[in-house]
Parts: structure tokens; sequence; C-alpha cells
């Protein structure tokens, strides 16, 4: 049982991540709002191109210090603003939210170092690129992107 929580939850983040972290935030229809944002020349499809400056748009907007590094301070409140406000969250909750968060982070920051710099968050950012690429053209399609966010117990 625990296992597979920790594993679908894994999953999950697998897929969830690349749009939470890449897309504004939006009210309602999100789905939608997540590709428009990424899909800058509207041609309906979202090329690593398209991803990689999109994502290097959000790292430049966390890294609040300038420093060309996410802290995991920085990587901490640009994500739990995503969340909604602390206030309004339950100790459990926000506990909740803190370690996912911190996960995340874990996970981006490959060496380690407790900063994340653009290049290991891009790096991050273009395997979940490929793992949504089901038919790896090198694009992604909205039916794409909609067949992983309703399935994610597929990989
Ligand atoms: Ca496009
Ligand atoms: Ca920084
Ligand atoms: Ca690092």
């Amino acid at each position: 049982m625990k296992l597979f929580r920790c594993c679908r939850w894994f999953t999950l983040i697998l897929i969830a991540t690349p749009l939470i972290l890449v897309a504004d935030p939006g009210s309602g229809g999100q789905n939608k709002n997540v590709f428009a944002s990424l899909d800058a020349d509207n041609n309906g499809q979202i090329s690593r191109q398209e991803m990689l400056a999109a994502q290097s748009k959000r790292f430049h907007s966390m890294d609040v210090d300038d420093n060309d590094k996410l802290s995991r301070d920085e990587f901490r409140q640009a994500m739990a603003k995503r969340y909604g406000d602390p206030d309004q969250m339950s100790p459990r909750q926000r506990k909740k939210i803190g370690n996912r968060i911190d996960a995340w982070f874990k996970h981006i920051d490959q060496d380690g170092d407790g900063n994340v710099t653009l290049s290991e968050y891009q790096k991050a950012m273009s395997v979940y690129f490929d793992r949504l690429d089901t038919n790896d053209d090198g694009r992604l399609t909205s039916q794409e992107l909609k067949k992983a966010l309703q399935s994610p117990k597929k990989k």
C-alpha cells in the first residue's frame, strides 16, 4: 500500500511538475491556460524551444535576488504561492505542501548543492517533456497533455 502510494505520487510529480513550474497560474480552465501560455506561437503544439523559453522566463521570475540560482527559499516561496494563502491552510496541509515542494527541489537540484541553476532546471524539465511527448516528435500537442493529465497512473 505504502509502495503503491509512493509510486503513484512520484508519477504525479513527474507529470504535474513541468506544467506547474512553467505555466502562469490561471483561474479556471487550467489545462487550457497552461497549454496556451506555453504555446508561444499559437500553432497548437508546444515545441521543446517553447518549453525551454517558458522555463527560462519562469526561472528568472523565481530568482528574486537575481543571482542566476534558485535557493531553496526562493523555490519554496514561488511554489507555495501556487497553492494559495498559507494562512488559510491547516498546519497539516501546509506541512504536506512544504514536503512536496522540498521533494521537487531535491529532485531538480541534481548536484545537491542546495541551489538550482537554470541548466539543472531545464534538464529536469526536459525529462518531463520527453515523458509527455508520447509519440517522440519533439512537440507536445494538447491531446498528449490531456492524456497525461487524465491518466496519471500510466506513465
Ligand atoms: Ca507552438
Ligand atoms: Ca537566487
Ligand atoms: Ca544544484
